[in-house]
């Protein structure tokens, strides 16, 4: 046991938006805490930098050593709205003051029916929907491959290589890469089929026949080696996250959506980090005019509360047995209530067109950091989820070393960056779509330093 206090400090918008560090990164009192954490929390769970934070808002993270930091990060694509905002957090405090919990299943109450109405508004499609909430984005996704299955009568489900769709039993199935997600934590849930994603940078074929020559070959595997009439879903990311922010090669999903209507096959999209503006419109997969037949969500729709959903067409959602999905928390008032307040201000505040627009400023930044660095392979996204993949110059080796050192220059000058990708080798950018274009800018020079320092 240390000595180190942490007292609750108000956080929000009003923060003072700025990069301000006193200690090293991180500080005496994080590393203390540190220290406690380790002593009590399992070492399975890691965390990237282990600053303590204090309070957020906007676009950055106080520690308990006084050290503001810029947030390029969401807390993984969580907090669109910023974190801590004052109507979301005044929306959960009357919550919490009215009822934190009844159980949906035993007595309902409205903020539940108010989320799923928005969901139903806002998902592609205008046909009719019904929505059902959860707690975390693998649980909705575990719920979607329930509901696709009972809708279907079949039981195959495919995904595609580089996919993450979560931790859980099943959603580690349905993830691709085996470390840290997968490895010795089998076995794994059975009937899950991995197709060729459309990954324009690496394809053989370059980035223009990618899409084309990608869809053919999960087609066919699909036909040849699954059968499309086994298979209840094909489930994808329609900007894929963990593995990379792959945008698939063009013609892809709309050819995957095809075979799909051909085949009495659901087109899920788990739109769980791609979701609530953050690409530049409500969902990823209107970029492609795709209209899912189910959608999960979680992170962006509750401003950092806990919760989850599955929207689809009524018809699917609504073959499942009376009892048949549920939950004890599932659409747990509170984070309904942050919900609500979330959505509403997102709407109110045009940061759909935000995230499109400070998208452009991103883009601009990153390309020109591209054109004189060789090691920066490609840089892709939309919206203000984009990224950078690093390579040995003159090659497509992936050269994760070189993001580790660039993350760490970062981290140690005050601004939160996050990793990805199979190979370890890309850099994310997800700041909260309420950034100051300053902050982003003063954070991106951050950046472009850290790449200059370590430039191969
Ligand atoms: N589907 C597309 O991005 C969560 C996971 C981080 P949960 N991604 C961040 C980690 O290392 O655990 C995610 C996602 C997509 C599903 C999920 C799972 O959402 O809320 O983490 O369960």
């Amino acid at each position: 046991m240390t000595d180190v206090i942490t007292t609750p400090t108000v956080g929000g918008p009003t923060l003072p938006q700025e990069r301000r560090l006193v200690t090293a990164i991180p500080g005496p009192r994080s590393l203390a805490l540190h220290a406690r954490r380790q002593a009590a929390v399992a070492s399975g769970v890691s965390s990237t930098l282990p600053i303590q934070v204090v309070a957020a808002g906007g676009g950055v993270l106080v520690d308990v050593d006084g050290n503001s930091l810029i947030d390029l990060g969401s807390g993984i694509a969580v907090v669109n709205v910023g974190n801590a905002d004052t109507e979301v957090a005044a929306a959960v405090a009357a919550q919490a003051a009215a009822f934190t919990h009844t159980c949906f299943m035993i007595t309902p109450y409205e903020g539940y029916v108010a989320v799923a109405e928005h969901l139903n508004r806002l998902t592609p499609g205008d046909h009719e929907k019904r929505s059902a909430l959860f707690n975390s984005g693998a649980e909705a996704v575990e719920n979607a491959v329930k509901i696709a299955r009972h809708a279907t009568g079949r039981s195959a489900v495919v995904v595609l290589d580089h996919a993450y769709h979560g931790r859980t039993n099943l959603t580690m199935a349905l993830t691709a890469k085996s470390m840290p997600y997968k490895a010795g934590f089998g076995p794994f849930a059975p009937e899950v089929y991995r197709v060729p994603m459309a990954y324009p940078y690496r394809w053989p074929g370059g980035p223009d026949a990618c899409g084309p020559e990608a869809a053919t070959q999960a087609i066919d595997h699909i036909r040849t080696e699954i059968g499309a009439d086994n298979v209840a879903a094909i489930l994808v990311e329609p900007i894929q996250g963990e593995g990379g922010f792959i945008v698939p090669g063009e013609g892809y999903l709309p050819a995957l959506v095809d075979f799909c209507r051909e085949h009495g096959i659901l087109f899920v999209a788990d739109e769980i980090q791609t979701g609530f503006g953050r690409t530049g419109h409500w969902f990823a997969s209107e970029h492609e005019g795709i209209v899912p037949d189910l959608v999960t969500t979680a992170k962006g729709i509750a401003g950092g509360l806990p919760l989850a959903g599955v929207t689809g067409r009524a018809a699917l959602m609504d073959a499942v047995h009376v009892g048949g999905l549920g939950g004890t928390y599932g659409g747990n008032p509170v984070a309904c209530a942050a919900a609500v307040a979330t959505i509403e201000l997102i709407e109110r505040d045009g940061l759909v067109e935000r995230a499109a627009t400070l998208g452009d400023v991103l883009r601009a930044r990153l390309e020109a950091l591209a054109a004189d660095d060789p090691g920066i392979g490609d840089v892709r996204g939309r919206g203000l989820m984009q990224a950078i993949e690093l390579v040995v110059p003159g090659s497509t080796s992936p050269d994760p070393a070189r993001v580790r050192a660039v993350l760490a220059a970062c981290h140690a000058a005050g601004v939160v960056t996050l990793g990805a990708g199979t190979y370890g080798n890309v850099i994310r950018f997800l700041p909260p779509l309420v950034i100051g274009e300053d902050l982003l800018h003063e954070g991106l020079t951050v950046v472009a330093d850290a790449l200059a320092a370590t430039r191969p």
